[in-house]
């Protein structure tokens, strides 16, 4: 049976949509956010797709539940939901879910302008500002990221050779920066972008395996990274973030910066504290830094923080009912 009622809050971080889920939640089992997303993917999936999917959503739609906390020194958790399943994590998503939910009185910070979170890739910390019950700025203190392939030669078909690596940011990136066969996304329309993405990420899984060392749950080269020149004279770089099956991130994409960052460092070319301002496919932009460094299982890896911000435009109550003979959702590929 699919069917329930859920009230919403309809936001957008930096131009990608945020759909906070505020009723309807599912009694998750585990003691993680990572093992009770395992229970939701396994029992509740159709959740996500009747509230992502199209008729109620959209190929980019992306959303998320908040939960009570896991640990005893968190003040809630987050289940992401989006069109291609429930990420580990999601900075636009961190940063739309915090705005909608302080904005809407429903997030009780143990200390004002901090909040811990647990998701399913570990725990963030949260700084925010908030003036006139508006939040303006929100900045995730994110999970330890790293490269974990570097200059890997994939042969993609109608393109012909690439040079990517692939790191860690919550999620794993295959970035492409601009070379023989790719010009930079500056060159490169929409549809370039949704046409060889697909294929690069179907060849770099079957040849490589992408899993995080301490959370096996946690693999597969989900989002690509596609670089290049910036609009705005105080951007670091540019990007268009590829991920699901037709979804070009609207937002910097808070992941794919951690991502970025971390090959950058590792590559030698972005120093501890030294400010990216990371810029979207539509010019909206996150200031990311590396706040420091640490190891995951005897592996370099950075603390990156990345801050941006998120506008509220409404509220849904969405019901899912079984005479709808679109209850489940719908994709067009
Ligand atoms: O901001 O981390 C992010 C993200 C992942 C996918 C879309 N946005």
């Amino acid at each position: 049976m699919q069917k329930g009622t859920y009230f919403c809050i309809d936001a957008h971080t930096c131009g990608n949509p945020v759909r906070l889920v505020t009723s309807g939640h599912p009694t998750l089992m585990g003691n993680t956010m990572s093992e009770k997303r395992q229970h939701f993917l396994s029992e509740y999936d159709w959740i996500r797709r009747s509230l992502m999917f199209e008729p109620r959503g959209h190929d980019m739609m992306s959303g998320a539940f908040l939960y009570p906390p896991c640990s005893s020194d968190a003040d809630a958790s987050i289940l992401f939901i989006e069109t291609s399943g429930c990420l580990p994590m999601c900075g636009h998503g961190t940063i739309g879910t915090v705005t909608a939910a302080l904005e809407a009185g429903l997030l009780h910070p143990k200390q004002a302008g901090k909040l811990v979170l647990d998701v399913p890739a570990g725990q963030v910390t949260v700084e925010y500002s908030m003036q006139s019950n508006k939040v303006e700025w929100v900045k995730i203190y994110n999970v330890a990221s790293f490269l974990a392939h570097r200059d890997i030669e994939i042969d993609v078909p109608e393109l012909g050779e690439l040079t990517v690596d692939i790191a860690y940011g919550g999620n794993f990136y295959i970035i492409v920066e601009p070379q023989k066969h790719f010009p930079g996304i500056e060159h490169w329309s929409a549809q370039h972008i949704l046409h060889f993405s697909p294929m690069l990420r179907q060849i770099v899984n079957e040849q490589l395996k992408c899993q995080h060392p301490l959370d096996p749950s946690v693999c597969g080269a989900s989002h690509l990274l596609w670089t290049g020149k910036p609009k705005k004279s105080n951007s670091s770089s540019a990007n268009a973030v590829f991920y699901g099956d037709k979804a070009i991130d609207r937002s910097p994409c808070g992941t794919g910066t951690s991502a970025r960052m971390a090959q950058l460092h590792a590559k030698g070319q972005l120093e501890t504290n030294q400010l990216f301002v990371h810029e979207s496919y539509i010019g909206s932009q996150f200031v990311g830094c590396i706040e420091g460094t640490t190891e995951i299982a005897n592996h370099p890896a950075i603390l990156p923080s990345i801050k941006g911000w998120a506008k509220v435009y409404g509220q849904n109550c969405i019901s899912i009912n079984d005479e709808d003979p679109y209850a489940a959702g719908f994709q067009v590929i």
